[in-house]
């Protein structure tokens, strides 16, 4: 039985890729997995028979994590790309984008910054602060002004799957057209009436890229965290983890005692930002959740 990695799935036929022999293919799922309904995304691992003249998946590999919109599944790394400058960034909307993912297991976030050329010379110091604030916390961290330090992350990603993500046109497309131009993918103008971007980005498909693949995502323009709190509470990687030491299993780290959360806030570990973050975004939970 050989493995694959789905790049691309169209109404059931999938475009695979070979794990040792590299060679790209057409597949169409066995009939027992059609009647179960069952759907792959790109990402998913395959196994796949070449017994007949056509190559049928036979078996899907458990998903590692699954992001939804758009579907893709076993996401190494998620690359929130933001923009310096139109649209402006804030560390709270950054901070929103880590929860609403990390809450989804998609964990290996990586942050990207992106015109750093447009800013005027009174700007750059601000901008560094904002970058420099995510490293601090945490977050490996990129940004327009140091491509080559994204390049070089990139090339030492073996056989990894990288998503991009971010708001409408914050420049997903423009900095994946720059890791490899043969992407050629298409890029927009801002809206400027609405100030907004519109999405230039629709599809979704794995391109290979030296040894891994990259993903282009359609942008969004905002997320909601309206979701369970103690799911929230369990949300950012770093809070998920150091819970299991707070006194109460149900902990929302806000007024209880022997939190361990509050506690690396104290300590500096957890920037107080990213947790005074969190607190608005628990309050701002609607009611009846
Ligand atoms: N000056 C400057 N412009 C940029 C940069 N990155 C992107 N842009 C511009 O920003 C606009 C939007 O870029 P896209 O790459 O289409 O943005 P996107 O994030 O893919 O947008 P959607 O696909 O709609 O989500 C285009 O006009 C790009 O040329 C940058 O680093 N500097
Ligand atoms: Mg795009
Ligand atoms: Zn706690």
């Amino acid at each position: 039985m050989s493995k694959a990695i789905v790049l691309k799935s169209i109404s059931g036929i999938s475009t695979l890729k070979d794990l040792e022999n590299y060679e790209i293919f057409l597949a169409e799922l066995k009939g027992s997995l059609l009647k179960e309904k069952t759907i792959i995304y790109p990402g998913d691992y395959v196994e796949y028979s070449d017994s007949q003249s056509t190559k049928i998946i036979t078996n899907i590999i458990n998903r590692k994590n699954f992001l939804n919109r758009p579907k893709i599944a076993n996401i190494d790394y998620l690359v929130i790309v933001n923009s310096i400058t139109e649209p402006k960034s804030s560390i709270r909307m950054i901070n929103k984008y880590i929860l609403f993912f990390q809450s989804q297991f998609i964990d290996n976030i990586v942050l990207y910054f992106t015109k750093f050329d447009l800013l005027k010379n009174n700007e750059i110091d601000e901008a560094k602060k904002l970058v420099n604030h995510f490293k601090k916390d945490g977050f490996i961290c990129f940004s327009s002004d140091k491509y080559s330090e994204f390049a070089d992350f990139l090339n030492e990603q073996y056989g990894k799957v990288i998503c991009f993500t971010g708001q409408s046109g914050v420049g997903k497309s423009t900095l994946l057209n720059l890791i490899n131009e043969k992407f050629n993918i298409r890029t927009n103008e801002i809206s400027k009436a609405l100030n907004s971007g519109k999405h230039t980005t629709t599809a979704t498909n794995l391109l290979a890229h030296e040894n891994g693949y990259l993903v282009d995502t359609p942008g969004f323009s905002s997320v909601s965290l309206d979701m369970d709190k103690l799911l929230l509470a369990n949300g950012y990687k770093d809070f998920r983890e150091a819970s299991i030491n707070c006194k109460f299993n149900n902990c929302l780290h806000k007024t209880e005692i022997n939190c361990a959360i509050k506690d690396m806030v104290e300590k500096k570990i957890i920037s107080k930002e990213r947790y005074d973050d969190y607190l608005f975004f628990l309050n701002n939970i609607s009611d009846k959740k």
